[in-house]
């Protein structure tokens, strides 16, 4: 007896259902097609730095420090430049670069990496006394690989003042 009234309340989010699909479809579709061609992927990480900073008065100052990275997104076309630092002994900036790129595939690519040790009369110097570069890294989905940088106040004939750089990055 109910039958009617049963299909007839039926019908109703089937035909709502029939006009949102295809909405929801046209929203879907670019999206697929961005996918088919252009990747994306998290890349996560951390740097540590040892650094010693040279004192001309009593021992020199060491500073361990780590930093947990921000989740970086890389798509492609969009590559990504990364910068990080740490600071020691009111003296010393080591800086960390390099750029990520990723492949149609999912591989993200760490390329143009070089670590950096300024020292100078403060922390915020720009006299660059030091650069080493690292090897690129290929990182396949869900893998990860890790770089050992040492720098030194080669410029300036210091010795002491140097830094031991850890970066491990994970796709
Ligand atoms: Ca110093
Ligand atoms: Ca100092
Ligand atoms: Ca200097």
């Amino acid at each position: 007896m109910n039958v009617k009234g049963v299909r007839k309340t039926l019908e109703w989010p089937v035909l709502w259902r029939a006009l949102v699909i295809p909405a929801a479809a046209a929203i879907a579709v670019p999206a697929l097609a961005t996918n088919a061609q252009a990747a994306q992927r998290t890349v996560t990480g951390n740097i540590s730095w040892r650094i010693m900073d040279y004192e001309n008065f009593g021992p020199n100052t060491i500073c361990n420090r780590g930093l947990t990275l921000n989740p970086s997104t890389v798509t492609s076309g969009t590559d990504k430049r990364i910068r990080a630092w740490a600071k020691c002994g009111g003296e010393i900036r080591v800086e960390v670069h390099y750029r990520l790129s990723i492949d149609p595939n999912g591989v993200i690519r760490v390329t143009e990496g070089k670590v950096e040790l300024y020292e100078g009369t403060s922390e915020d110097t720009t006299d660059l006394d030091g650069t080493s570069a690292f090897a690129n890294m290929i990182l396949f989905p869900g893998a990860s690989g890790t770089r050992s940088i040492h720098v030194q106040n080669w410029a300036e004939g210091q010795p002491d003042d140097k830094a031991d750089v850890t970066l491990t990055l994970r796709n």
